[in-house]
C-alpha cells in the first residue's frame, strides 16, 4: 500500500513564500486523496507492492479499467512526493552550485536563462499541470510541461525538479497571480536535493 510521506519541514516553514494553510491543505488533503485513490485503484494487483516510479514507468501494463486512475492518482502521488522534497526553508544553505549548476549552465547558457525558460513554461500551462526539469534518456536536461498529474516517468523522463501550477498550490495566497507564486517559489528551491536527484538520474 502507498503511504503519504511526511513533509520534511513544518507547514509554516516556507513562509512567507508559501503559506502554512496552503501547505497543510495541499499535503494533508490533496496529496492524501491521491494516495487513497491510488491504493483503491491498484488494490489486489501486483502494482500495489511496487515503487510508485516503477508503476508509472510500466503504465502500459496497467489494466485498461484502472489505467486512468493510476495516471491521475499515481502521478499525483509521485509528483507531490518530489515537490515537497524539492523545497526547503534553508534554501540559502542549499544554493545553486555543484554538478547540477554546471549542467544547467551548459544546457541553458546561464541560470537566468534557465529560470526564464522554466517560468515561461509554467505561465504557459493552460489549466492544471506541472513544469519539470527532467533528465532525458540521453542524460541531457530538458524543461517540459505536463497536463493534470501526468508524470514525466511515463515517458521515460526522470524529473529532478517540479513546479505544481494547479491553482490549489497557490490560490489562497496568490489568487490568480501565478507569476507571483512562481517568483516566490524560486526562493525555496532545494538545489542540494536537485543535485542528488541529478546524480541518481545519471546512473
Ligand atoms: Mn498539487
Amino acid at each position: 500500500m502507498f503511504k503519504l510521506p511526511n513533509l520534511p519541514y513544518s507547514f509554516d516553514a516556507l513562509e512567507p513564500h508559501i503559506d502554512a494553510k496552503t501547505m497543510e491543505i495541499h499535503h494533508d488533503k490533496h496529496h492524501q486523496t491521491y494516495v487513497d485513490k491510488l491504493n483503491e485503484a491498484v488494490k489486489g494487483t501486483e502494482f500495489a507492492n511496487m515503487e510508485i516510479g516503477e508503476v508509472l514507468k510500466n503504465i502500459s501494463k496497467i489494466p485498461q479499467d484502472k489505467k486512468q486512475a493510476v495516471i491521475n492518482h499515481g502521478g499525483g502521488h509521485a509528483n507531490h512526493s518530489l515537490f515537497w522534497e524539492s523545497m526547503t526553508p534553508d534554501a540559502k544553505k542549499k544554493e545553486f552550485k555543484g554538478k547540477i549548476a554546471e549542467e544547467i549552465k551548459k544546457t541553458f547558457e546561464n541560470f537566468e536563462n534557465f529560470k526564464e525558460q522554466f517560468t515561461k513554461a509554467s505561465l504557459g500551462i493552460f489549466g492544471s499541470g506541472w513544469t519539470w526539469l527532467v533528465v532525458n534518456s540521453d542524460g541531457k536536461l530538458e524543461i517540459i510541461s505536463t497536463k493534470n498529474q501526468n508524470s514525466p516517468l511515463m515517458n521515460k523522463l526522470y524529473p529532478i525538479l517540479g513546479l505544481d501550477v494547479w491553482e490549489h498550490a497557490y490560490y489562497l495566497k496568490y489568487q490568480n497571480k501565478r507569476m507571483e507564486y512562481i517568483k516566490a517559489w524560486w526562493n525555496v528551491v532545494n538545489w542540494k536535493k536537485i543535485e542528488e536527484l541529478f546524480k541518481e538520474a545519471k546512473k
